[in-house]
């Protein structure tokens, strides 16, 4: 706290010179200037020339508003708890249609938590869970194909869940890396590392590599316990595998994202000396775009609810802001894996709700969302810069009652 005390007084301390300073300049123009003008800034308008792909977030390439569809062709039990599908793979076009691989679980109840876990009882929503996949001609309406990755025997990587797929193609052959669970989730910690199954059709049949190819990191480093959201790109020549670990103390874990590269699909994974390279966001969403790697950041940390951009890959800064994004966004993303120097971006793609069902019912379902974060779409409506909601969305987000009895008492102390 010593060193924000500092930074604020000597903030007011420049800004007290810079009141009391001579300098003077004609005002600030009337017409927003498209480029960055000749004159002294302040912080924040210069930042909306150095951070920004635009002065306006209408004209920002990587802002977008998301829009969402239910999709259709998936069953989930009445909404009991007993099916769920979530974190999807990216999508990919292939043999004429869409494919997408995801989270399945199936079990005889919902998620009991840790304790009460069993052989048959799931911890978690994605505990006990095999890896589904489903194809598309349209992306709205689904088919699902049926079962990819079992669990393997015990002691094999992921003998009690394969979770979180995500997909490469790479020379021709198709690769699925997931999260492989050797204990329930919850135990300790949601704690994984990644595993990796190849097969020459995206129908498979997949040949589970049995080996783990994203290794947890050495006692007391920030990924130690958890490697999640296996996320691969081709950039630079090489597998980019973007991956997520949550660290620091239950119950407010922090959330960041690494990168590690190979050369080979099967590895060995040589992790980036910079990771953490994202400081925010949970699961990994990311996508080429001109010649470097933009990712979706939500969900948690002070950087959530913005779009980054990396030039190299690895030092990303904030592009855009937005809300409403899409949670485990998984996009069709054409250029993926060509290695591009010129990344077209992205305009739709799965994702999923968590928690859904209720109490005692706890289950995810897969959605479609929409964007305009392409250099080869400009969709005016997606980059209105407001989400307008009803006022029923913010009577929802109501007072707690331990809130409510603050404020009353303050409101008494008022009165007395
Ligand atoms: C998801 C992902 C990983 C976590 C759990 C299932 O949102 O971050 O896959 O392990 O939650």
């Amino acid at each position: 706290m010593k060193r924000t005390a500092l930074i604020l007084i000597l903030g007011s301390v420049l800004t007290t010179f810079n009141v009391n300073s001579t300098f003077s300049q004609d005002g600030f123009p009337y017409i927003l200037p498209k480029d960055k003008p000749d004159r002294e800034m302040s912080a924040a308008v210069e930042r909306i020339y150095t951070n920004y792909a635009a002065p306006k977030p209408e004209n920002n390439e990587v802002f977008s508003q998301f829009k969402y569809t239910e999709v259709k062709g998936f069953d989930y039990n009445n909404a009991d708890g007993t099916i769920t599908r979530r974190d999807p793979s990216k999508v990919i076009f292939a043999n004429g249609k869409y494919y997408v691989w995801y989270t399945h679980r199936e079990t005889s109840t919902p998620p009991q938590g840790a304790q009460k876990s069993s052989d048959v009882i799931p911890s978690s929503d994605w505990d006990l869970a095999e890896i589904w996949y489903a194809s598309s001609t349209d992306g709205f309406t689904w088919k699902e194909e049926g079962v990819a990755i079992k669990r393997p025997e015990k002691p094999l990587v992921g003998w009690r869940s394969v979770t979180t797929p995500d997909i490469l193609v790479w020379e021709g052959k198709y690769y699925l890396y997931y999260q492989g669970f050797m204990e329930a989730s919850g135990k300790r910690g949601d704690d994984c590392p990644v595993a990796v199954s190849y097969a020459d059709s995206p129908d498979g049949p997949w040949t589970p590599y049995h080996k783990i190819v994203v290794p947890n990191g050495a006692e007391n480093e920030w990924d130690h316990f958890s490697i999640h959201d296996p996320y691969p790109l081709v950039h630079n020549g090489k597998i980019y595998l973007y991956y997520k670990s949550d660290f620091d103390k239950n119950p407010n874990w922090v959330r960041m994202q690494g990168l590690a590269t190979a050369d080979n699909p099967l590895g060995p994974f040589t992790k980036h000396p910079l990771n953490p390279v994202i400081s925010s966001g949970h699961e990994t969403s990311l996508f080429p775009f001109k010649e470097g790697i933009a990712a979706l950041v939500y969900k948690d940390g002070n950087e959530h609810n913005t779009v980054q951009y990396a030039e190299d890959g690895v030092n990303f800064n904030i592009a855009a802001i937005t809300e409403l994004m899409p949670y485990a966004a998984a996009p069709y993303i054409p250029d993926a894996f060509t290695d591009t120097k010129d990344g077209r971006g992205i305009t739709w793609g799965l994702a999923h709700f968590i928690n859904q069902g209720g109490r005692g019912k706890t289950h995810s379902v897969l959605v479609r969302f929409d964007c305009d974060l392409s250099q080869d779409l400009h969709d005016e409506e997606m980059k209105e810069h407001r989400v307008n909601h009803k006022p029923d969305v913010f009577y929802r987000q109501s007072l707690s009652k331990k809130q409510l009895d603050r404020v009353k008492k303050e409101n008494a102390k008022l009165r007395n």
